[in-house]
């Protein structure tokens, strides 16, 4: 017995919703600090896969397609493009490579291919309509679909295996995804920026002004730095490496006060870059001014940076100038930096 071909309607379908799952789960990933979050990395990756289980009866369609040689061809073999880039680059990452050329980690060009596959994908949705129809619902497609998930379980199971057992640098990554890098080896971890900011250059002043219930004042970095708070805590990029650090400096509840109406801290580096955190966060943020047994290095934060434990690393704003409480609360902000 042969089995029916699958209509490409449903296999259209089907792609679509694991496109949607790989967008919102890798856009949430980034957001991800603490360990509950594995199941969204997980499913991210399972939705992957099943990108890549439905890319034998889905190169049928595209052939089928591109033969009617319809003007927006070249817009198709775009997104076709960007989604292999897409799928490449997250497997690499998850095998190991986390590192590419030209100062580009994988996981950057993963996402902004995702970005610009996500796009079309929008374009396509449109461009080439596809009517559902009600028979689409069966308990047969709803079979299919389930053998879909199984097949890309099964495969991301098997792939997270084979790293473990050939011991690849895939096998030690952490819940985020992202690969160790230089913990406990300051001068080994990266130094990196969120988008576009670069490290000032030329001299900074050591003093960190603060704005909260006791008035703006002026606080010297020297005054933090003898205060010898410790706090081990994971910086984790979404640029995919993370490093866990002793760090040291001043506990913020120490120096900042916050007003009864306010709701959020304002964290500014002397580049503009700006992060505003919940106010009940102070206790567990620190304000460091070391990192392992030396100074903070300039690339890293010197003379001052936030460690954010429990946040990814665009939280732990560097070169910090100015700390101000607010009434505004914490989700009144973009939720990733826009630079
Ligand atoms: N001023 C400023 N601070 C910043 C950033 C930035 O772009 N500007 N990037 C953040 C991001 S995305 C990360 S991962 C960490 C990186 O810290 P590191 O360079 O010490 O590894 O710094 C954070 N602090
Ligand atoms: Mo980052």
């Amino acid at each position: 017995m042969v089995a029916a071909p699958v209509p490409a309607r449903l296999t259209n379908t089907a792609l679509l919703v694991l496109v949607a799952t790989a967008l919102v789960t890798g856009t949430l990933a980034f957001g991800l600090g603490t360990a509950p979050g594995r199941i969204v990395v997980v499913t991210h990756a399972i939705a992957g896969t099943g990108l890549l289980v439905l890319s034998p009866p889905k190169g049928h369609i595209v052939r089928r397609g591109l033969a009617r040689q319809r003007s927006s061809r070249g817009v198709s073999i775009a997104l076709l493009v960007f989604l292999v880039v897409t799928l490449t680059s997250g497997f690499a990452h998850a095998a190991g490579m986390w590192r590419l050329m030209f100062g580009l980690t994988t996981m950057q060009i993963h996402v902004a291919a995702a970005i610009a596959s996500g796009g079309l994908v929008v374009w396509h949705v449109i461009a080439r309509p596809q009517v559902p129809r009600p028979t689409d619902l069966s308990r047969r497609s709803a079979v299919r679909g389930g053998g879909v998930l199984a097949a890309a379980g099964a495969v991301w199971l098997a792939t997270e295996g084979a790293f473990s057992i050939a011991r690849t640098r895939g096998a030690a990554r952490r819940f985020t995804g992202s690969h160790a890098i230089g913990t406990d080896e300051p001068a080994r971890m990266p130094v990196t920026q969120w988008f576009d900011d670069a490290v000032p250059d030329g001299s900074l002043d050591a003093v960190v002004t603060v704005r909260d219930a006791r008035g703006a004042r002026r606080v010297p970095v020297a005054d933090i730095d003898t205060v010898g708070d410790r706090v081990r805590a994971t910086l984790d990029c979404t640029g995919g490496w993370y490093a866990t650090q002793d760090w040291r400096g001043a506990s913020l509840q120490r120096i900042v006060e916050a007003r009864p109406e306010d709701r959020s801290l304002v964290v500014t580096s002397v580049t503009g870059y700006q992060r505003r955190l919940p106010i009940e966060a102070l206790p567990a943020l620190l304000l460091a001014t070391r990192v392992g047994d030396a100074p903070l290095s300039r690339g890293h934060g010197a003379p001052l940076r936030l460690v954010a434990p429990g946040r990814r690393g665009f939280w732990w704003v560097k070169w910090v100038v100015e700390l101000r409480t607010d009434a505004a609360p914490p989700w009144q902000q973009p939720p990733f930096p826009l630079t």
